[in-house]
Formats: structure tokens, C-alpha cells, sequence
């Protein structure tokens, strides 16, 4: 008999922080890329995405973590990316989400000021504890290689597959970097003045080193990245002011990143693998 006042015990849920390292990780894989890879089939693959984000259901991750991606132009390599990235980043037992920031129009592609929109624009929505900048066509090899920060900025790729695997030169802070919500305001984010290809990661480098932190990697075998081939994108011809911009950094670098970054908001769509921020840069200098 139903016993009308029956108390409804409340369950806490009481799920412990994920280990420091998850037990899901496989080490080096060998990447393949499917020429007739559509959005749908990676959709189908990652039911438990929701609106670009997903958080373990078995223990509390240890960082909030959002990925941003600059991007024009590149939907085959988005494409891969997303393939790879969604059940790399739920081996490593992350709350994350992934943001990518599409630059609108023709004018010259702006990196480093997309990456400082997604910053601006991902923490309206979720108090994220590190920021991934990743380029597009860059896929990780090896799950080891934790998409998470550290007391120091950190520099996730050593090799690629193009570059024989070495370190292209001492400073060099492209392709993939992560930092804390922190770190990444000390430096007052990415400089907003470099317009096509080249300069703008060294700038960051430059604004770390200022700050007296100090660039981390992890070990070489980890940080194994396959960049899917492309040639250089019309719209992001070489930066030849990029020089003489290194140069100033020590100067401007206080008054030039998130807090003089304007740029016209167009949308952003939740899809169902990643939220997409879309902006205008055609009214900027
Ligand atoms: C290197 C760096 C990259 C950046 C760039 C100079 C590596 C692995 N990467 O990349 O981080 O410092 O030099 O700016 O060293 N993009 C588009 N559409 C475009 C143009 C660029 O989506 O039309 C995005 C995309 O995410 C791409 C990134 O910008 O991965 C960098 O551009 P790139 O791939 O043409 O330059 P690359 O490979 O020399
Ligand atoms: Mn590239």
C-alpha cells in the first residue's frame, strides 16, 4: 500500500574530483582523415555533446577548460578537428567547451583578435579556468598531452608532423598554447594589431616574458601535433609590419589586447559540437 506521506530521502550526489590522471588515455594514435567526413557522421559520434560543451557524469573535472579557435574558411579542417578533439578531450576527463570564433568577411584575418574575442566572449557565459588557443588544422597525437593550464603559460606543441617533429626555434609559441583565466589577463591577452600572417605569437611570448613567467612544454613524445596540409590563405598574406610591431611590445602591450579589443558582435549560435562567436573586423583601422 502507498503510504501517502512517504518521504522522498534527498540523495546528495557526492562524486569525487577525477583522478589526476584518467584512466581513459591511450597514448600515441595514428590519425587518419576521411575525405567524405560530414558534420552529421561527427554529431552521430558525440551524442553526449551538448551545445559545444561536455562535462565527465563520474567525477568532478579538475579544470574548466574552453578551447578557442580562430577560424575563415577552413570547414574541412574544423571538421577533423572536431572528429579528434571531442573524444580526446572526454578521455581526459575535462569539463570543457569549444568555441569558435569566424571572422566575417574579406578584410585580413586578424588571429590574435579573434583569440582575444572568444576570451572575452566565452567568460560571459561560464567562469572558465584556462583558455586552449588552437589553430584549426592542428591535431594532437597523443592524449597525454593534457589540454589543462599550470602555474606558467604552456606551449602545447613541440612537433608536427611537417616539421619533423622539432621544435622550430627557442621562443616559439604558436599553433596551440594554454593559459589560466589569469595569466591570460596579466598579459592583457593578444596584441589587436596584427593583420595577416606571422608576429603574433612571439608577441604573446614577448608580453609572458615581461611578466616574468615562463613558457612550459610538456615532453616532446607528447606534444605530437599532425597539421592537416594547407597552402597560405588569401586574406592572410604575411604581416611585413610585424618587426617593427615586435619591437614596441615593452611599450604598448598595456594599452593594446582585451582591454582595447572592439569588434561588432554579429551571433553566437550554440550548435550542437561547438559554439560558434561570429565577428566583424571591417570597421577597425
Ligand atoms: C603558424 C602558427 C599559428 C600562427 C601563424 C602565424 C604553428 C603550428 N602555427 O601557423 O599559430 O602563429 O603561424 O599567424 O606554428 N586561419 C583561418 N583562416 C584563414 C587564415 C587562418 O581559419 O584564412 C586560422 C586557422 O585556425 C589557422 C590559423 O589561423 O590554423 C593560423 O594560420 P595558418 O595555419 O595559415 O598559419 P601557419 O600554419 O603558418
Ligand atoms: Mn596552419
Amino acid at each position: 500500500k502507498m503510504i501517502s506521506t512517504m518521504k522522498v530521502p534527498t540523495v546528495k550526489s557526492t562524486v569525487g574530483q577525477c583522478p589526476a590522471l584518467s584512466p581513459y588515455l591511450r597514448g600515441p594514435s595514428n590519425l587518419t582523415f576521411k575525405a567524405s567526413l560530414t558534420l552529421k557522421e561527427v554529431e552521430e559520434e558525440n551524442p553526449q555533446v551538448m551545445k559545444g560543451r561536455y562535462h565527465p557524469a563520474e567525477c568532478l573535472a579538475l579544470q574548466r577548460v574552453a578551447i578557442l579557435i580562430p577560424h575563415r574558411n577552413r570547414e574541412k579542417h574544423l571538421l577533423y578537428l572536431l572528429e579528434h578533439l571531442h573524444p580526446f578531450l572526454q578521455r581526459q576527463q575535462l569539463d570543457y567547451g569549444i568555441y569558435v570564433i569566424h571572422q566575417a568577411g574579406n578584410t585580413k584575418f586578424n588571429r590574435a583578435k579573434l583569440l582575444n574575442v572568444g576570451y572575452l566572449e566565452a567568460l560571459k557565459e561560464e567562469n572558465w579556468d584556462c583558455f586552449i588557443f588552437h589553430d584549426v588544422d592542428l591535431v594532437p597525437e597523443n592524449d597525454f598531452n593534457m589540454y589543462t593550464c599550470g602555474k606558467q603559460p604552456k606551449h602545447l606543441v613541440v612537433g608536427r608532423n611537417s616539421t619533423g617533429y622539432r621544435l622550430r626555434y627557442r621562443g616559439y609559441f604558436g599553433g596551440v598554447t594554454a593559459l589560466t583565466r589569469d595569466q591570460f589577463s596579466k598579459v592583457n591577452g593578444f596584441s589587436n594589431n596584427y593583420w595577416g600572417w606571422g608576429g603574433e605569437d612571439d608577441d604573446l611570448r614577448i608580453r609572458v616574458e615581461i611578466q616574468k613567467m615562463k613558457v612550459m612544454r610538456p615532453s616532446p613524445d607528447v606534444a605530437k601535433y599532425t597539421m592537416i596540409f594547407h597552402t597560405r590563405d588569401r586574406g592572410n598574406e604575411e604581416n611585413g609590419e610585424r618587426m617593427k610591431l615586435l619591437r614596441q611590445v615593452s611599450r604598448v602591450w598595456k594599452t593594446d589586447g582585451l582591454n582595447s579589443c572592439s569588434y561588432k558582435l554579429l551571433s553566437v549560435e550554440h550548435n550542437p559540437l561547438y559554439i560558434n562567436v561570429t565577428v566583424d573586423f571591417s570597421m577597425q583601422p
